[in-house]
């Protein structure tokens, strides 16, 4: 049988999480429509007759300031060494700039198979299709360029069938009815995290995180206490907003997406705190899992 490593990398905002849930057809990496919702390496698994595809589910590669944003580019350097494929997606709705340049400078020393993954054709005219991809093979030298709507399913099928075809013939790495290499506090902290991000605005979703302090099994139930942070009283008043209003709302659609999620009753307690420059901070950065 096939198996092996695949690396989905990119830009912030692509559809690389987008993609990996497309792919596992579960939910496993949080989507947003602002950049840099992803911050740890997620990964997402495949089994079919054919073999295993391991998916990894990358932050959006950017210029980092923060010592957090750091990490998280280490990580994507790491995931790109020691896979058998790079999946670069790229937002095809959207101009080429200097990011892809970037992008496809930090993909020439790799010797992995790289496919191009020309993203959000569902937003664009056919006609376009064409000269892009003319455009992208003289930039780099693919080894496919696939056009896709990991939004709307458009390729992702045929996809997945290049890949295998790609994948040496390997062991199972992971049991075939995981999806998944993350916890149950992970996916519940993301969960509070992407609701934070859908139903606060601007710069808040940079600067908040979200750690589970205590996560509980009491019978079919988990009880999860988790702590929000933010960096500045103005925008912990944003976070919990008039007379607790944004808070609880938060909490409401975390708690409804775990119900369904882990399929159990969830008691689910959030505070905020300040915590100034937590970005810059080795400690709560370690306790966020981007850790050295
Ligand atoms: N129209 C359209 N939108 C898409 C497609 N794929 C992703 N999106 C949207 O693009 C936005 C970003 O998607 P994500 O999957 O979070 O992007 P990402 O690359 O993981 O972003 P980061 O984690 O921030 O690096 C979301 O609003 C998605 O719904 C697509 O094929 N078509
Ligand atoms: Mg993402």
């Amino acid at each position: 049988m096939k198996s092996g490593f695949a690396s989905i990398i990119g830009r912030p905002n692509s559809g690389k999480s987008t993609l990996l849930n497309r792919l596992v057809e579960e939910k496993v990496s949080i989507v947003t429509d602002k950049p840099q919702t992803t911050r740890h390496v997620v990964k997402g698994i495949v089994t079919r007759p054919e073999g295993q595809a391991v998916f990894l589910d990358t932050p959006g590669i950017h210029k980092p300031i923060h010592r957090m944003n750091e990490r998280m580019m280490k990580s994507v350097r790491e995931s790109m060494s020691d896979v058998d494929i790079i999946l670069l997606i790229v937002d095809a709705s959207a101009a080429f700039g200097r990011g892809d340049e970037f992008v496809l400078e930090l993909l020439k020393p790799v010797s992995s198979k790289k496919f191009l993954l020309l993203n959000k054709i569902d937003r664009i005219e056919k006609k376009n299709l064409l000269p892009m991809i003319d455009r992208y093979s003289k930039l780099a030298d693919f080894d496919e360029i696939i056009p896709i709507s990991a939004l709307k399913g458009d390729n992702v099928e045929s996809l997945l069938a290049v890949i295998f075809k790609y994948l040496p013939e390997g062991p199972m790495y992971y049991p075939a009815d995981q999806i998944s290499d993350q916890q149950e506090r992970t996916i519940a902290a993301e969960m509070i995290r992407e609701k934070l991000i859908v139903l606060t605005e601007e710069e808040l979703p940079h600067s908040t995180a979200v750690v589970i302090d205590r996560f509980e099994e009491e019978g079919n139930l988990y009880r999860i206490y988790a702590s929000i942070y933010v960096e500045r009283d103005s925008q912990k008043r944003i976070v919990i907003g008039k007379g607790g209003e944004k808070l609880k709302e938060v909490g409401t659609a975390a708690r409804k997406e775990m119900e369904s999620f882990f399929d159990r009753k969830i008691f689910l307690e959030l505070h905020v705190k300040v915590k100034k420059n937590w970005r810059d901070d080795p400690e709560t950065l370690r306790s966020l899992g981007l850790g050295e």
